[in-house]
């Protein structure tokens, strides 16, 4: 069908359809028109695209040595992985293994990585496939403040949680009681004390319902599949509550003051099959107001489920239709709705229909109203209820009044100003709230602009993550790249500036002057309890059949350059890079042993495997380091 397409939208008849679709035009052929300009448009030669750099958000197209000024945190989707991009250029800087092992890095093969991921009985790793799709970072008053981003592992019901100091996961908790864990979003401040001005919660969505508890005794019970809304300690990644509800959660948002956790929900319905899931003209998105979540905790208000200890309260509606005691609300949507996402100015949820050609905007005050008993029916916060176009999922801000919604169906950006949205929702048909479309290249998904989820937003760059690249790259067999594609948006009009095929298959991501971070390139020897501080501590001990050799690292050389072990010996090896230099990081791998990892200036990491073989093994460094790189190895010499 894609040939098609392209045979028709290059056809002079629709060469004039550039920038067309200003009224939200909502039959199939209108999906053909939105996507000429975008399809038809040739490949940039890199020189053009230079030469057209300099737009009104600033350069884009930047020469050898130049440096972005914006990080991008990005979801790897299933490949199960963190990935930090420099914006605007696009450039993919690093990856963070979190939940899947990582053979640059020895994730998942050095023991400190296994303690990490979480190993079975026999010293495996419990899980090595994950689904990430969405990162947030640690706030404080409302901004990034470079501490800590977590992400999710839909899959196993996973969060991980990254330390933005070395680009490193440190902690990885499974949630109990739930399966897909999808969507994920760290609180802004405390809902109590306002001295708590920073992260202290993340909360988590949970999209499949099951039967609870989920032990095999109820599954043709429909009465007994549930969902839960999980909050998750920032500090200790300990999962500190749980909430019951009706229906179920997909995407998470927070609200600026503390007060309120959002999640939208696409199958109120509970069904088991998509018939089931899109029966219902509307679903939900409901609103958790924390305060009393946790009052009710503290109160003993709660119940426990299988092994278990983490506190489940009660949010389902027949026990929450009173708001003077509500722990949760339950706000109308139309149809399987997706996104959720907080407007800058603290005042707005909005939620996209994806089913409903719509996006609704909550007003924060008035949900908050409700919980007050000042407003007879929570549905009287919704203050607009727009048309955007087909497949409406997520939403970005700009920071002066407009929302960027992706429109999925029809491969389109639509930018609209909310003012405008709920000046025609309240009757005044001549509001124009649809300001600009955008054709993209093909199916967004995510989309962000920078700083857009900060009381800190700037409306300067948007990226769209396209699920689908066809045409766009060179064919490399039947899996396809996605197109992530930059959009300038500091003017009127929204402005493709470039795009870059990515490795399937991100999701959310988030965008933030770089300023924020503050990054070390060198560790700190006492981070690691093993290190191997001296080079005089280097050497065998053997205890039985068990045997810890300590190694140190220093180019050109590991030291000792040699060791002994006999066949049956269970062997740790503990590695210290004494190098301080930044940028000179070592590698350590064994033939036949499935051994390699790496130590960064003043890293220590440690691997045990079993020696069943006589002979002699040179262990070599794998990370190009030195002049004498090649000739850095050493001989692991196991006796009969
Ligand atoms: S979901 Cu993937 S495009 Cu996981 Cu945020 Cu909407
Ligand atoms: Cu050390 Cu290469
Ligand atoms: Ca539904």
């Amino acid at each position: 069908p894609d040939q098609g397409r392209r045979k028709f939208l290059n056809t002079a008849a629709f060469a004039g359809l550039a920038g067309a679709g200003l009224s939200v035009g909502l039959s199939a052929c209108k999906q053909e028109q939105a996507a000429a300009p975008a399809a038809a448009a040739p490949a940039a030669a890199p020189r053009a695209a230079a030469a057209a750099s300099a737009g009104a958000a600033g350069k884009y197209h930047l020469e050898p040595g130049e440096l972005d000024t914006y990080y991008g945190l990005w979801s790897g989707g299933h490949t199960g992985d963190f990935r930090v991009l420099g914006l605007p250029s696009g450039r993919e800087l690093h990856r963070v293994p979190c939940f899947v092992p990582d053979a640059l890095v020895g994730w998942g093969h050095t023991n400190e990585s296994k303690a990490i991921m979480g190993t079975k009985p026999d010293g495996s790793l419990r899980y090595t496939v994950a689904d990430t799709h969405h990162t947030h970072a640690s706030y404080k008053d409302g901004n990034y403040d470079g501490r800590y981003a977590w992400i999710n592992d839909k899959i196993n019901s996973r969060i991980a949680r990254i330390r933005l100091d070395y680009f490193i996961c440190d902690k990885i908790t499974q949630l109990p009681n739930v399966q897909g864990f999808h969507g994920i979003f760290p609180d802004k401040r405390d809902p109590v004390d306002p001295a708590i001005n920073y992260t202290t919660r993340v909360f988590c969505g949970a999209e499949f319902h099951t039967p609870l508890p989920n032990d095999g005794r109820d599954t043709e019970n429909t009465e007994k599949y549930r969902a839960l809304f999980s909050c998750v300690d920032a500090e200790t990644m300990e999962v500190r509550w749980q909430v019951l509800i009706d229906g179920n959660c997909d995407l998470v948002a927070t609200s600026y003051d503390g007060k309120l956790a959002a999640s939208n929900q696409y199958n109120t319905e509970g069904g088991h099959h998509y018939e089931g899931m899109m029966s219902a003209e509307r679903d939900s998105c409901i609103f958790f107001n924390i305060a009393r979540i946790e009052q009710a905790v503290k109160d003993g208000k709660f119940t426990t489920y299988g092994d278990s200890k983490v506190p489940v309260v009660d949010g389902t509606k027949a026990t929450n239709a009173d708001p003077a005691t509500a722990l949760v609300g339950y706000v109308s949507v139309p149809k399987n709705p997706h996104g959720v996402n907080a407007s800058p100015d603290g005042k707005y949820f909005i939620c996209a229909g994806k089913l409903s050609p719509t996006a609704t905007v909550i007003e924060l005050a008035k949900v908050l109203d409700w919980f007050d008993g000042k407003l007879a029916d929570i549905d009287q916060a919704i203050v607009a209820e727009v048309e955007l176009g087909l497949g409406p999922l997520h939403t970005a801000f700009d920071g002066r009044g407009n929302a960027y919604t992706t429109l999925f169906l029809d491969s389109q950006m639509v930018k609209w100003n909310i003012d405008a949205a709920i000046k025609f929702h309240s009757g005044d048909t001549s509001a124009q709230y649809v300001v600009d479309r955008l054709d993209v290249h093909y199916q967004p998904g995510h989309t962000n602009a920078s700083q857009s989820e900060t009381v800190a937003a700037d409306g300067k760059w948007l990226m769209v993550g396209c699920k689908f690249s066809k045409d766009r790259f060179l064919p490399v067999g039947p899996l396809h790249a996605e197109t992530e594609q930059i959009v300038d948006i500091s003017g009127d009009k929204m402005k493709l500036v470039a795009d870059h095929p990515v490795r399937p298959e991100p999701h959310d991501f988030i965008i933030f002057k770089r300023e924020l971070l503050n990054p070390k390139q060198v560790y700190s020897l006492d981070e690691f309890p093993l290190a191997v501080k001296d080079p005089k501590e280097a050497g065998v001990t053997r205890n039985g059949n068990k045997v810890t050799v300590k190694i140190t690292s220093l180019a050109p050389a590991f030291d000792p350059r040699e060791f002994t072990v006999k066949r049956g010996d269970e062997v740790t090896i503990i590695l210290t890079n004494l190098d301080k230099i930044e940028d000179l990081t070592h590698g350590f791998a064994i033939p036949n042993h499935n051994i390699n990892f790496i130590v960064n200036p003043q890293e220590t990491a440690s691997v045990t495997f079993k020696v069943d073989k006589p002979g002699v093994y040179w262990y070599y460094c794998t990370h190009f380091c030195h002049a004498l790189h090649l000739e850095m190895r050493g001989r692991m010499i196991v006796e009969a």
